[in-house]
């Protein structure tokens, strides 16, 4: 399924993403060094035990859906986010994990739909059936990339649940908008609040499209997107919304997050993943693995293409690629 790749990388950091994120990566990989070598007591394996409160979740592992690169230590998954509701940089992780409260969690389903319902997410998760985990590449807009275990279920079992009428086209999705759970709601009042995302009809009942409600075999952690995000790996990471209370089915395209902020300019509506095609302020062609630090070749489609090219024939006329 994904195409593989041989290692024979060369390391080159920090040349194309932001400085930074550069230095964020580089304190990272020096907080790992120190807590190994201090027997594992700094601030970051604190953090990661104030995480042992979510709870388990056994979820089958679906085979089809497997990787060619190791899995990302979850200490990493879990201290390195993007998650602007609680700053515009990556160390949000004590600030989500003390102040996001993850349930109860009511989430409702509107729009074109035959079936809204307002209902809580574990009464969502009960309606959709099984859960299942499937290993998933996550690559960021800026150059660096994951891997990750996520336990959901498909888009497809939400869009099945809601019974969109024939006029729906796409599924707009939106974080919650609380600026005493998470205090960059209030000091960044210049972004545009809620967090917004959308994909077409056609990805959403793509086989691909994931509905996030654990990781590492636990409820996802609210760096993550507690307690349910989407993984659309063959995206850009913005696309991937945490955190949702509102799935809303639409005849028009809903505009993003990203894409009102940058005015489509640097984020579009479809963000695939494509090597060829830079960032009006990065090349795009290879990406940093978080943990390794390696850098390697990104791949079209972030390597599904397999699965979702068919979704674009047509339309290649738009901005598809960023
Ligand atoms: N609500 C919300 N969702 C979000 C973001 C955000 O800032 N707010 N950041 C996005 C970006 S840019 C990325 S790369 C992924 C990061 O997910 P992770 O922190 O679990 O790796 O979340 C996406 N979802
Ligand atoms: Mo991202």
């Amino acid at each position: 399924m994904l195409i593989q790749s041989k290692p024979s990388w060369t390391i080159r950091e920090g040349q194309e993403t932001p400085e930074s994120i550069y230095m964020n990566r580089r304190s990272l990989m020096k907080g790992f060094a120190g807590a190994l070598a201090a027997g594992c007591v700094g601030g970051l394996s604190a953090r990661v035990f104030a995480q042992e409160g979510r709870a388990r979740l056994d979820a089958p592992r679906n085979e089809a859906y497997r990787l060619d690169r190791e899995l990302t230590p979850e200490e990493v998954n879990l201290t390195y986010n993007n998650f602007y509701e609680f700053g515009a940089h990556k160390r949000i992780s004590g600030n989500a994990e003390s102040n996001l409260v993850p349930r109860p969690w009511t989430v409702e389903i509107d729009g074109l739909v035959n079936t809204p319902m307002t209902l809580d997410v574990d009464e969502l998760i009960a309606k959709v059936g099984g859960l299942e985990e499937r290993l998933y590449r996550l690559r960021c807009v800026e150059a660096w990339s994951m891997t990750v275990p996520w336990i959901g279920f498909p888009v497809s079992a939400l869009v099945n649940l809601a019974d969109p009428l024939s006029g729906a086209k796409y599924l707009r999705m939106e974080t919650f908008n609380d600026a005493d759970m998470a205090n960059g709601i209030r000091s960044q009042p210049w972004y545009p609040w809620p967090y917004v995302e959308g994909m077409s009809m056609a990805e959403a009942n793509n086989e691909l499209a994931f509905m996030v409600v654990g990781a590492y075999g636990k409820q996802v952690s609210n760096s993550m997107g507690a307690p349910i995000r989407l993984h659309l790996p063959w995206k850009y990471g913005f696309k991937s919304i945490k955190s949702i209370v509102r799935f809303t089915f639409t005849e028009e395209r809903p505009v993003s997050f990203w894409e009102e902020i940058s005015d489509g300019r640097e984020y579009g509506f479809w963000a695939n993943v494509n090597p060829e095609v830079p960032h009006p302020r990065w090349s795009q062609a290879t990406e940093t693995v978080l943990h390794t630090q390696e850098r390697v070749p990104t791949l079209l489609y972030n390597g599904y293409g397999e699965q979702v090219a068919d979704l674009y024939s047509g339309m290649e006329g738009e901005l598809l690629f960023r």
